[in-house]
Formats: C-alpha cells, structure tokens, sequence
C-alpha cells in the first residue's frame, strides 16, 4: 500500500526546502528501539545524537507515551459504537493520504497560492468532528482540507476547488484557505488570523436567537490568541451563554515562531479563566481523548448553552504552508512527534481491541487511495470558472 510503504524519508534539512524533504505517511509506524530508529532515517546515517542517552532517553519516552495513550484509548474505544470508530480512523487515512497527494501535485503547479496542510494534527478534526450531529456548525482557519471532507464535502470538490476549476465546492474561487458549503453548514476556510472566532461567536448568538439547538465549533491556531478578537468573543460568549465549543488548535508554531517566543502564558486552556469559561487540555495526538473533550463541550453548549475553550496540542509534521523554508527547526523535533504518530496509535488500538484486522486497515487504506485518486480526476477533468463567473458571488 502506497500509504502505508513509504516511512521517514529524511534528507539533511540544511540547505533544502522544508517541503521537498519532509516525510510521507507515518500510518504504519510506531515508537521502535533505538537500533532501529537510526536505520529508518532512510539514508543509512546515524544522525547526530541518535546514539546519545538523550536520544535514548526520548525513545523511551515515546513508548511510554504510546503506551499510555493507548491503554487509555483501549477503554474509550470498548465503550464507542464500532462503525464510529472504523469511520474516524477512515476520516484520519482519508485526509493524510489526500494532503500527501496535494503535496505531490501542488509541486507539480496544479495548484497555486497558498496551501497549508493539516498532516500530523488529524486527530483533532476527526476526533471533534465525528462528534457532532450534522447540523451543527463549523468555522476554521486557512488549514481547512481535512475539516471540509470530515464536515461532509466531498473529496471531489475539495480537490477541484484547489485546482481552482469549476467543479469546486464554491467554483474553483476560493482555492485552498476558503472551502466553504452552507449545504453541510461548513462556514470557511478563514485567511485573516482569528477572524473567524468572532463569526463563530455571531453564527452561536444566533443559533440561541433562532433557539436552532445547534452548536458551533470553532477552530484556529494558538498564534490566533494573542489577538483581541479571541478575549473579546470569549468574554461575550461566557457573558451571554453561547453554544460554541472554541478550539485551539495548538501546533506549537505561527509561521516560524514558536508559541514559546510570542506567548508570554504556556497554558491556553486558563485563558479561558478570565472570563470564567470551561476549559480542558486535551491530547491532539489521541483522537479518542479529542472525542470525549468534546462530547463533554457538546454537552455543555447543547444542554446548558455554555460554550467551552479547548487547547487540543499537536504538530504540525509539514512546513505552514508549501512555501515554508522550515529553517526554525530541527529534523529530530519533527521526528519526536511523527515517532507519536495518531493514526499508528489509534490502528494500533483498534486492532488490539480487535476491533480491526490487518486485512480491514488496507480496506481503509484502499478505499482512501481510491477516494483521493477520484478527486484528482475530478479536478484535472473540471473546467475552470467561465470569464462570466468572475463578477458573480463577489461582495465588497
Ligand atoms: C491578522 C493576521 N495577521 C497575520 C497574518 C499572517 N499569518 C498567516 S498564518 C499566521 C500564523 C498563524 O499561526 P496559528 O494561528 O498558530 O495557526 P497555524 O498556522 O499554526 O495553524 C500568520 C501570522 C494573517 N493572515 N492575519
Ligand atoms: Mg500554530
């Protein structure tokens, strides 16, 4: 299985485009002693440090984490409807493989502008997302393939909305950062930074106003924070009981720059404290401890209209965007999370509540390669936007 075969492909990170060397899918790895973990660097070298009780120390570590993720998952996973948990590990392998292809076809000029790929922090969008009923809302940032195809969209008209062609989900004139459907009350795809924390808090007002029983959730980055729009809504929304569930999506970077370095707080869960919101940490590696924070929020927003702030921490394993040079950090950083890996621990979990069998992983492996291989015809075949579409759906 493409997906699957290829493991850590690592050239030397100096000198090069974060983009053309960090590594495919991780579906098929987990935390591996220290003897083999120098020979997956792929290019036969030991890297500096692999030998070091430090690096000794950190694969330790990543399989005690591995360990205790998945014993915890084990007992979520016993208590969760079994077709649920095949369709949130399908949603996870769907959207690794389909950005893995966008990748390899935005550095074929298929695609232009931006592109921010979501790979390694796929637990969180599926794990809050297969949570909610379909009439609940949901707003996100520029990073927003993976969200729009667990909302619903199809793969086909997220891709061709990336080729920019006809066939897209808002026809080819958004691209990337602004996937968009009111049919599957998906609502962007924002490219301005925490500009949709006070649309999501409007699009909660007004679930309550209209009494609709729907929740919103609302997605953005831990850079988004230090911006004022994220106190303001968090303040009203507490002071007015809104239904909304904002999620912080914590990656660890804005662009280059490290939360460490722009943020004078570590913990952004207790910013939730000013305004005397509920708020919870949450493991974005362990897509079953992302499913139960949110129940617990949906809760929360649906039965008592309180809205709740989650810090849900992740890594991105690609660079911000397909542009990034990625000079801010080092190839073992990124190697510690992908050694953590979501979908290895969640397919792990799965198979040992057997749950899942090898023989069902590559039906999902399968079925994902055959969805995004759908989509990439789709979107080569569409036409793009007619000259006569260009002044339609336009607003200023
Ligand atoms: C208001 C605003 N300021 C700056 C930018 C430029 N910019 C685009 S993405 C980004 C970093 C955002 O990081 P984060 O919120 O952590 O989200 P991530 O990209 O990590 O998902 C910045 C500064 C912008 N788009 N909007
Ligand atoms: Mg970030």
């Amino acid at each position: 299985m493409e997906c699957s075969g290829i493991l850590f492909i690592f050239a030397d990170l100096q000198g090069l485009r974060e983009d053309d060397i960090l590594p495919k899918a991780a579906t098929s790895r987990k935390p591996e002693k220290r003897a083999n973990l120098t020979s997956a660097k792929g290019n036969g070298k030991a890297s500096k440090g692999t030998a070091t009780s430090a690096a000794f120390r950190d694969v330790e570590e990543a399989i005690k984490e591995y360990e205790d993720r998945k014993a915890s998952q084990l007992r979520a996973i016993k208590t969760t409807d079994k077709k649920v948990l095949r369709e949130m590990l399908y949603q996870m392998v769907l959207g690794r493989h389909f950005e893995e292809k966008c990748a390899e076809v935005y550095r074929m000029g298929k695609i232009g502008g931006f592109c921010h790929l979501y790979i390694g922090q796929e637990a969180i969008g599926v794990g809050s997302m297969t949570a909610l009923e379909p009439s609940d809302m949901v707003i996100t940032s520029y990073r927003d393939h993976v969200q729009a195809m667990v909302k619903g969209l199809s793969p086909e008209s997220v891709m061709a909305e990336l080729y920019g062609k006809e066939g897209g989900c808002v026809k080819g004139k958004g691209g990337s950062m602004h996937m968009f459907s009111k049919e599957h009350e998906f609502f962007g795809g924002h490219g301005i930074v925490g500009g949709q924390i006070g649309v999501a808090t409007g699009m909660a007002y007004a679930a309550k106003y209209k009494n609709t029983g729907q929740v919103v959730l609302c997605f953005f980055g831990e850079a988004a924070v230090n911006q004022g729009i994220f106190h303001e809504s968090l303040n009203m929304a507490e002071l007015w009981g809104l239904p909304c569930i904002y999620i912080c999506e914590n990656n660890r970077y804005g662009m280059g720059t490290s939360q460490e370095r722009a943020m004078s707080a570590s913990s952004i869960a207790r910013k939730a404290g000013s305004y005397e919101m509920a708020n919870e940490f949450v493991d974005g590696m362990d897509v079953m401890a992302v499913r139960a924070a949110t129940l617990r929020a949906i809760e929360r927003a649906r039965n008592e209209s309180r809205p709740t702030l989650l810090e849900i921490r992740a890594y991105r394993y690609m660079g911000h965007s397909m542009s990034d040079p990625g000079n801010y950090r080092t190839r073992e950083e990124i190697q510690k999370y992908q050694e953590r890996d979501p979908i290895v621990l969640f397919k792990d979990s799965l198979k040992e509540a057997k749950v899942l069998s090898d023989k069902d992983f590559e039906q999902i492996e399968r079925e994902a390669i055959e969805a995004t291989d759908r989509a990439l015809k789709f979107a080569d075949e569409s036409p793009f936007p007619d000259e006569s579409e260009l002044l339609t759906d336009v607003y200023a």
